[in-house]
């Protein structure tokens, strides 16, 4: 049986040494500690983290839309720009760019990704003769760079509150409820070949199913996660209270039965109350500190959440700027800011890294439905640091993970294994001058779009 040793490798129970990693067919067997090896494979192990959210076409726009236009700039104008620059894309380009974005964010600390996968039909809106059309692009994504994928189709069928008609930039992700069910199947099939992929679903948000169709949805697909976008910008506030007297995350607790099986995607604008119920719940908070931040959404009270005992990961979204130390960074960063106060997002006594490196790794696995971190069972994922990096001098241990997160960031990766297999060596994935090169041609076309 093929095994990685490492030095040092962050387990549950807490760091241990001269760690050998037993895997066979992708998976983690049996872990032994103790044990020195002459030449170790990794000197300081990490376990790969998931990017619960992504929006891997996405990719392609980044930097794009960072002009001011005539009238003030929003959440809102940069959706009609994202709109704009989907309306060119081809399946070809579907897979190329989630190609490039799950390789960046394996050279940068991920090793599971959550695709909120909404790009469903031809430029016209027209569908396509096979629906998986672009999940199985996704899927050959995932296959080629190594990433574990957790794949959501999504359902989206209104455009805004109350079933409101939807707009004509929405015209490649509608379905009604027949058509999404024949696009599960197909989704189900598309990942077959991929073997530690998971199939959950996402109703985008409650703008764009109805309470009906919602319920549908999860009483028809019981199997994996269920992921929504919700209660992002304050006018989705507001246009919920018009609609329902409810907020949206109030609304979503009292209508759905929300529970581990959930994810809340952003969830930045709740009461305390709400907040309170979110953590009992159960549920993930998917968080996307750096979309969240680059769209001007507003801040998660992420420090009470955690007092609370809530349950949080982390996801890349927009995909603007892929790092896993980035958005753990981000997160903490932006309470300090609304707080003015030092590791907010932290417990007594603990290193700020680790919290956040373990909650998300934890919050992750369960939105992803995934076995995730250094443990029998789980992908031999790992994420390496450069034992020689300055950065990293004179400390050990969490410390390790506090330079990691605040200082050197995605720059003192080494090596990453996805499934036991060396992916990523000196920071660049194997696959990475192909992968970027056939990118660059797809973005060259696609930026004349916008
Ligand atoms: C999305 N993204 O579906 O890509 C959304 C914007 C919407 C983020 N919320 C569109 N970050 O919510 O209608
Ligand atoms: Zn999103």
């Amino acid at each position: 049986m093929p095994v990685l040793h490492c030095a040092h490798a962050l387990l549950p129970s807490g760091w241990a040494e001269g760690v050998a990693i037993h895997h066979a067919a992708g998976l983690i067997i049996r872990i032994e500690t103790g044990l020195e090896a002459a030449s170790p494979d990794a000197t300081i192990a990490l376990p790969g983290l998931a990017s619960l959210h992504s929006h891997s076409f996405q990719r392609g726009m980044a930097g794009l839309a960072e002009r001011r236009g005539t009238s003030e700039d929003s959440f809102w104008t940069w959706r009609e720009v994202m709109y704009r620059f989907l309306g060119e894309i081809t399946a070809e380009d579907v897979e190329t760019i989630a190609a490039f974005a799950f390789m960046e964010m394996l050279e940068r600390g991920f090793t599971a990704v959550g695709e909120f996968h909404y790009l469903h039909h031809q430029p016209d809106g027209t569908p396509y003769a096979n629906p998986a059309e672009h999940a199985e692009r996704i899927a050959a994504a995932a296959a080629r760079t190594g990433m574990g994928l957790t794949l959501l189709p999504v359902f989206y069928a209104h455009g805004g509150f109350g079933g409101q008609a939807p707009n004509a930039g929405q015209r490649r992700f509608l379905s009604d409820l027949d058509g999404f069910a024949r696009l599960m199947e197909a989704s189900r099939r598309a990942i077959a070949g991929l073997p530690d992929a998971v199939l959950g679903f996402a109703p985008h948000s409650l703008r764009a199913a109805t309470p009906d169709e919602l319920s549908t949805l999860v009483a028809t697909f019981t199997d994996g996660p269920v992921h929504i976008h919700v209660a992002e910008q304050v006018k989705e506030v507001q246009d919920c209270l018009a609609w329902s007297g409810q907020r949206p995350v109030e609304w979503l607790l009292a209508h759905q039965p929300v529970d581990e099986r959930w994810c809340l995607i952003h969830a930045t604008h709740l009461t305390a109350e709400e907040r309170r119920a979110l953590a009992r719940s159960g549920a993930v908070a998917g968080l996307c500190p750096i979309t969240e931040a680059n769209l001007g959404d507003g801040i998660f009270p992420g420090a009470d959440f955690l007092a609370e005992g809530g349950r949080f990961g982390v996801g890349t979204d927009s995909n603007v700027e892929i790092s896993a130390p980035g958005e753990l960074r981000m997160l903490e960063y932006g309470q300090r800011l609304a707080l003015r106060a030092r590791n907010a997002m932290s417990l007594p006594g603990l290193s700020t890294g680790r919290v956040l490196h373990d909650a998300a790794l934890a919050g992750g696995a369960q939105a992803l439905a995934r076995p995730m971190g250094i443990v029998p069972g789980a992908r031999a994922d790992l994420v390496t640091l450069r034992p020689d990096a300055p950065d990293l001098a004179g400390r050990s241990a969490d410390a390790w993970l506090d330079s990691y997160i605040f200082t050197g960031g995605h720059t003192l990766i080494d090596r990453v294994y996805a499934a036991g297999a060396l992916v990523v060596d000196k920071g660049r994935h194997q696959g990475h001058e192909a992968l970027a090169g056939a990118y660059r041609r797809v973005i060259e076309r696609l930026a004349g779009s916008l």
